[in-house]
């Protein structure tokens, strides 16, 4: 007998959909001082401002006496005339998703330019991360470049490693041979303020710079190959963004020559939006979001890693002996479960799908366990096609919640054998000063109350 046909659990599954800025203001507030059930009152205050017209669409239950009046009563959308086609040139949302938004931390940065925005996982499905809900994270603030304006320079660091140096418009890279490929894309600094205890209520927070796209473009091998590079003396590649930071981060060759690395200008079927590129970024998949340099406007080969300030002083990973390690880029093997996740509310005992996201920058995942009694006893979940290599995987595990205080978790295993590491294990290696390359196993603790807790087990 299936899980599916134990009493049907119910679920408040987007929290932050229901809170305006000030509710979401007071849950960090209420959550440092440590307060119990923040998320719970902050939530009751914003349904009672009726300040939420869209959580109350989304929980009409079906009356037990008397018939439904949903049913009875038919709806104006059931007798009249809808809307005519293209009354929106470009569709958006319903508007009772308007809160199903990308959020920023309050308090996490000095200026909206400098800064990060989540992208709100807990409400998302299957592995593509909607372009308008992608997470953002900019060092100057972001641009939307006119594209008959921007060009590409390609050039070598001497002459003998690039034969013609070239400068490209954006018609002239889009005539080109193109590739489309699925590929998440996950900042090095994801989780980062995780390290040392929990800080952040919500797996938005905690896991939100991460997402996932159909990205479309050329090989960067390609144009390389039409500039005349020379593959045994070029044995690295510098990017550069045309914004006022000036991205620049160095790649190793092997990349380049595998195919894998793309001057993108194509998202989910359209052009890439501004927030993220438009018109020109570099994909690296399996590689640290910095080094997708957004804005690109220049690629230079060279014979060794340009140590720029976003790979000498940012980026590096400091380990407890005090000591840096720089050009650490690859995301290694990692997932988290986003249902039941912090913040959420379990209102009932029975039945709920965990559902949840892994990935690695080395592959294809190839197992995801998930516990619900703190990693004593784990149940392999289904991974849900398609599973692509370096590129989100949705994993979905039957779950009958008994009522009784929970500790969910989930660890993710690739194909190069790769197991994610507990807390313990990767602080004896990293220690808990870090910033960048958390990949923890995540544990939500489901209280007695329903309500789920970020909590870090030691
Ligand atoms: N030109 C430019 N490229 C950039 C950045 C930037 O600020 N400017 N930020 C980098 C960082 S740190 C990350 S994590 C990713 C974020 O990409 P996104 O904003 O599309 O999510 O872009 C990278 N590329
Ligand atoms: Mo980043």
């Amino acid at each position: 007998m299936s899980d599916a046909n134990a009493p049907a659990g119910r679920i408040v599954k987007a929290p932050e959909s229901f809170l305006a800025k000030d509710g979401i203001r007071r849950v960090f507030v209420e959550g440092r001082a440590g307060r119990r059930d923040f998320i719970r009152s902050a939530f009751a205050a914003a349904v009672a401002g009726a300040a939420v017209p869209a959580a109350r669409a989304q929980s009409n239950p079906v009356p037990t006496e008397g018939g439904d009046a949903n049913i009875l009563n038919l709806p104006a959308h059931s007798t009249g005339l809808g809307q005519g086609v293209a009354t929106d040139g470009y569709g958006k949302p319903s508007k009772f998703e308007v809160n199903l938004q990308r959020r920023i931390n309050p308090g996490l940065t000095q200026t909206t330019q400098s800064s990060v925005s989540f992208a709100p996982l807990q409400s998302l499905f299957g592995i593509v991360t909607p372009s308008g809900l992608h997470f953002e994270r900019h060092h100057q603030g972001w641009w939307d470049i006119d594209p008959s304006k921007h060009r590409l320079m390609v050039n070598g660091s001497d002459a003998k490693m690039l034969k013609t140096p070239m400068v490209f418009t954006m018609d002239e890279l889009m005539r080109l041979p193109a590739v489309s490929r699925f590929h998440f894309i996950e900042c090095g600094a994801n989780t980062g303020m995780e390290w040392g205890h929990v800080t952040v209520p919500t797996v938005q927070y905690s896991h939100g710079m991460l997402s996932c796209s159909e990205f479309t473009g050329v090989p960067l091998k390609v144009v390389l190959e039409l500039c005349g590079v020379d593959f045994k003396r070029a044995r690295y590649v510098l990017g550069e963004g045309a914004d006022g930071s000036s991205m620049t981060r160095t790649l190793p060759m092997e990349m380049v020559e595998r195919g894998e690395v793309l001057l993108a200008y194509g998202q989910n079927g359209e052009m890439l939006r501004p927030e993220n590129g438009y018109p020109l970024r570099l994909v690296v998949p399996g590689v640290q979001g910095v080094s997708w340099v957004k804005y690109l406007r220049r690629i230079e080969v060279g014979d060794k890693p340009w140590t720029t300030k976003d790979e000498a002083i940012h980026y590096i990973d400091l380990m407890p002996d005090g000591k840096h390690r720089q050009y650490s880029s690859i995301q290694e093997c990692k997932s988290v479960v986003t249902t039941p996740s912090g913040g959420q509310l379990l209102l009932d005992k029975g039945f709920y799908n965990i559902s949840g996201l892994a990935w690695s920058g080395r592959g294809k995942v190839s197992r995801v366990d998930v516990s619900v009694d703190g990693g004593r006893n784990w149940r392999s979940a289904r991974l849900e096609s398609p599973v692509l290599s370096k590129c989100l995987t949705r994993f979905n595990l039957d779950w009958v919640w008994d009522g009784k205080p929970a500790l969910v978790q989930s660890r993710a295993i690739d194909e190069t054998g790769y197991v994610q590491p507990a807390y313990r294990e990767l602080r004896a290696v990293r220690g808990t000063r870090s910033i960048y390359h958390n990949n923890a196993v995540q544990t939500w603790l489901v209280q007695e109350s329903g309500e789920v807790k970020n909590v870090q087990l030691s």
